[in-house]
């Protein structure tokens, strides 16, 4: 097992022509347009009631601090990426609130403080307290790494003070019934430095799904806060405790397959890869290996989506991924990239990349409108019309998750290990790094990614020096061709995915990597029911899809490619922000050949036509139309 570090959002800038206007829609769109919907929800108002500084009851979801919370830490990185003094002024504004919501002996929820002040700590299973505080410390660690300042982060440090006193090992036995703040004290441990933060992130870990049930005991509670309903996910039908939901039916070191509801177990997973990187304990990486395992190869959609039910926002059995009625939310491909990221800082290995890699351009990127203010809960992988993006959502969780994602995408491309580097993914843009134990160096990255597969790298370091420079071959790439310094490099990719590079480095040397990127065909494991008789396009690291608008001859369903169809790959900067199509020729029914008839007694003709598909994560951005990933 290896022990990587990532370089953090703060040591890479980001210059392409994908990710920066992203970043830059984020910034001057998403944050404000976030910031105005959590003021005008009374999102932000809640902290005020909650500090006595002005008078009202509480507003909306009793979780509704952790949207605010996130818009923070969304906020944050977002300060570093792209200063902004009335941004960060009214950054300080909200986290002046926040902080004098704080109840003297450190609590802090608006919710239980403004309504059910007595019951604090009482239904932990469903009333997110400590979800909410994880998503506060995570966003405390963000503003402290971009902008220097305490403020949030002597907050968070109280609070979990008190978290920390009050439960774990010979204090209260208590969990949280949606996972999160496990990976967030893992966080606030690590800036600073303080080891009990540790202790408490790895009880959480290690003490679910132990006997006797927390969550179980928790229901003998008279008068629960939130009611008894809330708790009904728990039950089997036969109204036995189960825990499933919360991934809390078996010790973590037993679970094998990945269950319940999918943001939570996404959370969990994250937790417990930082409890076995900082513990190194091989029950835990040996058993996330195994859920790893069940989730890539029975339970993913081809777009990185993961939890296909909206009955439990969440997990189902294997190989059962439908299209239309896909759940797969936005937050679930989040947690993936999160989990994913930390099982390759874990082993060093860049199979857990190209998870990370899919989900973050399609999966969790179809969250959010080209716009920066339309958002997606759900992300189907085909729609007979009816799906719009939101500008918000009641529960919000998804749109400041998916801003938090986009201004700290810095963070996921590059890692190093004590002399070496690695690059994980092709952003162009700079990084600063120390290599070799303390040589600090330069790498400048010029790609344009994800259209074309080609990356010039440049290493800068201050003086010469011997490392690995690693870089990821995805697992979706058959050829490539390596240069260094404009000599063929013979390609050799490690049993871990990579092309090790090692070698003397001097100040402008140079690697140019050539990745080739045809058009593939996608074909689902047969016991994905919908997808028989299928395929769905890729290119690259991104998934593809149809629309009706681009595709408006015929009955839209019936979009068909010949086997031997050749398909085309262009970029198209007038469309979508700058896209690649594919195009090639197809067939599809023709509705009118039934004139007034229900049925035919003649097989139908198939009519030629020219079939377009786009990127999946640009879809749903001209209307709500039709749409589908897999096709005849
Ligand atoms: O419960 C908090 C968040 O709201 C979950 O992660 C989402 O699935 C949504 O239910
Ligand atoms: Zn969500």
């Amino acid at each position: 097992m290896s022990v990587l570090k990532p370089l953090p959002f703060t040591a890479v800038t980001i210059a392409d022509r994908f990710w920066a206007p992203r970043q830059r829609t984020n910034s001057e769109t998403t944050i404000p347009h976030e910031l105005a919907q959590c003021r005008s929800t009374g999102r932000i108002d809640n902290f005020a009631k909650a500090a006595g500084l002005m008078a009202g009851k509480f507003e909306g979801i009793f979780f509704n601090d952790s949207d605010v919370h996130k818009w923070v830490e969304a906020a944050s990185y977002t300060l570093w990426t792209h200063p902004h003094p009335q941004w960060e002024a009214e950054l300080d504004e909200v986290i002046a609130k926040i902080a004098a919501s704080q109840q003297a002996e450190g609590y802090l929820n608006t919710y239980f403080t403004l309504v059910e002040p007595d019951k604090k700590w009482q239904n932990l299973g469903m009333m997110h307290e400590l979800y909410c505080a994880g998503h506060l410390f995570e966003a405390a660690v963000a503003h402290y790494q971009a902008t220097g300042k305490h403020t949030l982060l002597d907050v968070a440090c109280r609070f979990a003070a008190l978290i920390e006193s009050t439960f774990g090992h010979g204090k209260r036995d208590g969990l949280p019934g949606h996972e999160g703040i496990e990976l967030a004290l893992v966080k606030l441990a690590r800036v600073t430095g303080e080891a009990r933060y540790m202790a408490l992130a790895e009880y959480f870990v290690t003490r679910r799904g132990h006997s006797p049930s927390i969550f179980e005991k928790e229901l003998e509670t008279p008068d629960l806060p939130g009611g008894l309903g809330a708790y009904q996910h728990h039950f089997t039908r036969d109204g036995k405790f189960e825990g499933k939901y919360a991934q809390a039916h078996l010790p973590i070191q037993e679970q094998t397959e990945c269950v319940g509801h999918a943001v939570r177990a996404m959370y969990l997973y994250s937790g417990a890869a930082d409890i076995a990187y900082e513990t190194g304990d091989s029950s835990i990486s040996d058993a996330l290996e195994l859920l790893w395992r069940n989730v890539t190869e029975k339970r993913l959609y081809v777009t990185g989506g993961v939890g296909p039910s909206g009955h439990n926002e969440g997990f189902t059995t294997d190989y059962e991924l439908p299209n239309v009625s896909a759940y797969a939310e936005t937050c679930a491909s989040i947690g993936l990239i999160f989990w994913a990221h930390r099982m390759f800082l874990l082993y060093g290995e860049s199979r857990f990349v190209d998870v990370l890699e899919t989900a973050l351009y399609n999966g969790a990127l179809s969250g959010i409108s080209l716009d920066g203010r339309g958002f997606f809960y759900q992300n189907p992988l085909a729609s007979h019309g009816g799906k719009h993006r939101h500008e918000w959502f009641g529960c919000a969780c998804c749109p400041p998750n998916i801003a938090r994602l986009l201004a700290s995408v810095g963070q996921y491309i590059y890692a190093h290990g004590e002399k070496d580097l690695w690059v994980n993914l092709y952003v162009g843009g700079t990084a600063a790094a120390t290599v070799a134990g303390d040589v600090s160096l330069k790498l400048t990255q010029e790609t344009d990614y994800p259209w074309e597969g080609d990356v010039k790298i440049t290493v800068t370091p201050e003086t010469p020096v011997t490392f690995a420079l690693n870089l990821r071959i995805p697992s979706w790439c058959d050829e490539f061709e390596a240069h260094v310094n404009g000599e063929a490099y013979k390609p050799h990719v490690n049993s871990n995915g990579y092309l090790s590079i090692e070698r003397h480095w001097h100040t402008g040397d140079t690697v140019e990597l050539a990745l080739a990127m045809p058009i593939e065909r996608v074909y689902a494991h047969p016991l994905i029911k919908e997808n028989l008789g299928r395929f769905a396009l890729r290119r690259g690291p991104l998934v593809y899809c149809f629309e009706d608008v681009d595709n408006p001859d015929g009955v839209f369903q019936t979009l068909s490619l010949a086997d031997d169809a050749s398909l085309e790959a262009a970029f198209h900067n007038e469309l979508l922000g700058g896209v690649t199509l594919i195009r090639g020729a197809g067939t599809v029914l023709n509705a009118s050949d039934w004139g007034n008839n229900l049925y035919l007694h003649a097989k139908p003709n198939l009519k030629r036509t020219d079939v377009t598909a786009i990127p999946y994560y640009a879809w749903c951005n001209r209307g709500a139309g039709q749409m589908a990933v897999w096709v005849f």
